[in-house]
């Protein structure tokens, strides 16, 4: 309270490491949380947090603002937390300490903003992230950190508490290092992507002989689909077409198809990423009309659009753009609202033009 507004270009650090591992030793009930929707590295990053503090007796409450992916609730310790319900910001106790993980955008905290702004004076952030606005008594930023579970790793391993009677004193236990490695798995597609640094597999061999089970983790956060899934994508598949000289790939799903796999819409996510196996393909595209319920049709049709990096990458917000939609250079999305064979003409056409030379 009373702090300047954060600019969103100037998201930096206020406070050293050493400060930051003060501050959150000090707390003895540390409300600990992070962006709605939580992904492994944001879900991983508050478990972490609050099982390493927990036992070095403090008492932390992990708060996570719905939806939590159900295969969270299987990791260990990953039911240990409290649901933010939003218009009740009461919660049962009153901490002397809130800290954010993973992002500093009201943006991604909407549901607990008010919650928040009554609390600036005693929140703490600390993320990888390069932009926020949230104007925190106190924030440690590192944009290098691969994953906020990095980032983590390193206020804790900071912290040089005397142990509260009957504890020993120890951060990481198996627990902690489970869900550190989440964290790092998330946010480095389990270390393939670019972000992946020495510091993350230094990480990540420590988390390892801590006894985090990667091969174990790997199933139960990457093969727990249900076979109505595998249905659905094998209609995405044989719905694939090459065009601009296969240099484009475009599925089509329709809401028949969804009604005969009983398969979900969220069901869908990362089926565009599918046909970049393709050495050719620059861009994919998936158009999916959405199931029809009831009498009533399911509403606009969903166009993904992604593209590959690379010197003479497309970017797919200009294919989304012309029909309203929006996004990143290599993945952006737009509804549109006309009968399916329309778009499915328009955003191949579109497709076409933007990967024909000289146009
Ligand atoms: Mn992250």
């Amino acid at each position: 309270m009373g702090q300047k507004p954060t600019n969103m270009h100037d998201y930096t650090s206020t406070a050293d490491l050493a400060a930051v591992a003060k501050r959150l030793a000090d707390a003895k009930r540390p409300l600990i949380t992070t962006h709605a929707k939580p992904d492994g590295d944001a879900f991983g990053s508050v478990i972490a947090m609050a099982r390493g503090l927990r036992n070095l007796g403090r008492e932390p409450h992990a708060v996570f603002m719905p939806p939590v992916p159900a295969n969270f609730r299987q990791l260990k310790g990953g039911d240990a937390y409290t649901l933010y319900n939003q218009g009740h910001d009461v919660l049962p106790f009153e901490p002397d300490l809130v800290v954010i993980l993973d992002t500093g955008a009201w943006a991604q905290l909407s549901p607990m903003r008010a919650y928040i702004e009554k609390r600036l004076d005693r929140t703490l952030i600390i993320d990888h992230h390069l932009t926020g606005d949230v104007p925190a008594a106190m924030r440690y930023i590192d944009g290098k950190g691969a994953a906020c579970c990095e980032v983590v790793a390193d206020v804790l391993d900071k912290i040089l508490p005397p142990p509260a009677p009957g504890q020993s004193g120890k951060i990481y236990d198996t627990t902690v290092a489970e869900a550190l490695f989440v964290g790092l798995a998330a946010d480095t597609g389990w270390f393939r992507f670019s972000n992946t640094r020495p510091q993350t597999h230094d990480l990540a061999a420590r988390l390892l002989r801590l006894g985090a089970d990667h091969a174990a983790l790997y199933q139960q956060l990457e093969q727990t689909d249900r076979p109505e899934k595998l249905q659905l994508m094998v209609r995405a598949l044989s719905s694939l077409r090459l065009i601009a000289g296969g240099r484009a790939a475009v599925m089509v799903l329709r809401g028949e198809d969804f009604a005969q796999t009983a398969a979900l819409v969220e069901e869908t996510e990362r089926f565009v990423d599918i046909p970049q196996v393709v050495g050719s393909v620059q861009v994919v595209v998936m158009i999916s009309e959405p199931p029809k319920t009831g009498e009533k049709g399911g509403g606009p049709i969903r166009v993904s659009f992604r593209s590959k990096p690379g010197p003479h990458a497309i970017n797919v917000t200009k294919l989304a753009h012309p029909f309203g939609g929006g996004g990143h250079a290599r993945a952006a999305g737009a509804k549109i609202d006309a009968p399916l064979e329309q778009v499915v003409e328009r955003v191949s056409a579109a497709v076409e033009a933007a990967l024909t030379p000289g146009a």
